[in-house]
């Protein structure tokens, strides 16, 4: 509770951070896009872990002002970049938020930023509680031009039928797959199943995790589409992400 309180002076205070993960594509590690992740440089607490602070801010409707500060500060971003993507985290809550398409069109088109250069990021929990509305808010968001990408895809709830209803452009394997995927015939087994689900549904396909080059070997080679890691690069702060956005690797 004293978190909560230091939190909500956090944003006003300027101790929030964004930093850049890029997103590449397989074939000629070209940087497609950034995901982007919040970081509390906090005074008195020091760096404190988005995997703490998000889940007390979703407590409240601190998350709300948390996830606007965070829209906005990606769309600055990039908007310096030549023609990447930022992709955005979004927890049930700010997804289930009435008027969650209004308000995000709203902060993205006024800034003069194509929805279509904004993924939105969300987890199976956020869309199976309610499948009817998930799937209106998601068709709404698809026809203004938003990309949708389902984040840590293979640890909640989809079933097969509703990721072909939904409107996606983007799975992302989880990572606790990808790690396993050298020792467990499983995960091996379901990184596949999940590269075939998407090329088939014409996904994009993100393997997130990617920390050995014997991880991006077996993933090319199973025809996954695009790769994230710590092996590709660790999250950066906004100067770095610029240089990489036009330079590449
Ligand atoms: O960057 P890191 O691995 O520490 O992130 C931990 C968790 O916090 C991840 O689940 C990530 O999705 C989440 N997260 C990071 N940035 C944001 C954000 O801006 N908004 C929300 N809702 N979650 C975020
Ligand atoms: O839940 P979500 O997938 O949004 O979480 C992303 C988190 O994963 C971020 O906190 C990011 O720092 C972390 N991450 C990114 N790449 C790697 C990696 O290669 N290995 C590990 N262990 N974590 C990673
Ligand atoms: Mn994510
Ligand atoms: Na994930």
């Amino acid at each position: 509770r004293q978190i909560e309180g230091g939190l909500s002076g956090a944003i006003a205070k300027g101790e929030l951070r964004l930093v850049y993960q890029p997103i590449v594509a397989r074939d000629r590690l070209e940087v497609i896009g950034f995901e982007a992740l919040v970081r509390w440089c906090s005074p008195e607490y020091g760096m404190v872990s988005p995997a703490m602070f998000i889940p007390i801010a979703e407590e409240s409707n601190l998350i709300h002002e948390l996830g606007d500060w965070v829209i906005d500060e990606a769309v600055k971003t990039l908007q310096t970049w030549p023609g990447q993507y930022v992709s955005v985290n979004f927890s049930p809550r700010q997804f289930r938020r009435h008027n969650f398409v209004g308000h995000v069109v709203e902060r993205v088109t006024s800034a003069g930023v194509s929805p279509k250069r904004f993924q939105i990021e969300i987890t199976e929990t956020a869309i199976f509680d309610d499948v009817e509305r998930a799937a209106e808010t998601l068709f709404k968001l698809r026809q203004m031009g938003f990309r949708i990408a389902l984040d840590d895809f293979g640890t909640g709830y989809s079933s097969l039928y509703n990721i072909r209803r939904f409107a996606l452009d983007c799975l992302k394997i989880d990572r606790s797959f990808v790690d396993g995927m050298a020792r467990e015939r499983e995960s091996a087994a379901i990184v596949h199943s999940i590269i075939h689900l998407g090329r088939a549904l014409g996904m994009e396909v993100v393997a997130e995790g990617v920390e050995t080059i014997s991880q991006l070997q077996s993933l090319r080679l199973a025809g996954c589409s695009h790769l994230q890691g710590y092996y590709l690069a660790r999250p950066m702060d906004a100067e770095a992400a610029l240089t990489l956005a036009h330079a590449g690797f």
